[in-house]
């Protein structure tokens, strides 16, 4: 059978896959990723932050109040405060969806309130290249 060419041929699902799978199997890229978050809320535009499968993520953060940040699943937290923003790197090893987690603070000085119930600050999604 003869191989269609042009538009058509590159609109066929199955060639689209390949062409990934081939780009992406070799090149881990470096994500850099500033997010700002506002009284405990974060922009519609960065409530889902997309990234690669083996990429090297690097997350500042920035908060108007004190707050430990946490990424469920890969377990990772800083403590964000005020005017010093935080920077969290990471290899993403594991695909899938991750929600991230803000917890206030107790300004006394005790340990941060820890529930997940409340409906996360934002997403991470590692897509498989
Ligand atoms: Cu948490």
């Amino acid at each position: 059978m003869r191989q269609a060419t042009g538009p058509a041929a590159l609109a066929r699902p199955g060639l689209i896959l390949g062409f990934l799978v081939l780009c992406g199997a070799a090149r881990a890229e470096t994500v850099n990723l500033s997010v700002e978050v506002r009284g405990g809320e974060v922009t519609r535009a960065q409530r889902v932050l997309k990234v690669g499968h083996d990429d090297t993520v690097r997350l500042e953060w920035r908060s108007d109040r004190a707050l430990v940040i946490h990424i469920e699943g890969y377990d990772l937290s800083v403590h964000a405060d005020p005017g010093k923003p935080e920077v969290m790197e990471f290899k993403a090893h594991a695909t899938g969806r991750f929600p991230v987690h803000a917890h206030e603070v107790d300004p006394q000085g005790g340990p941060a309130r820890h529930g997940h119930h409340t409906r996360p600050l934002l997403r991470i999604e590692v897509h498989p290249k």
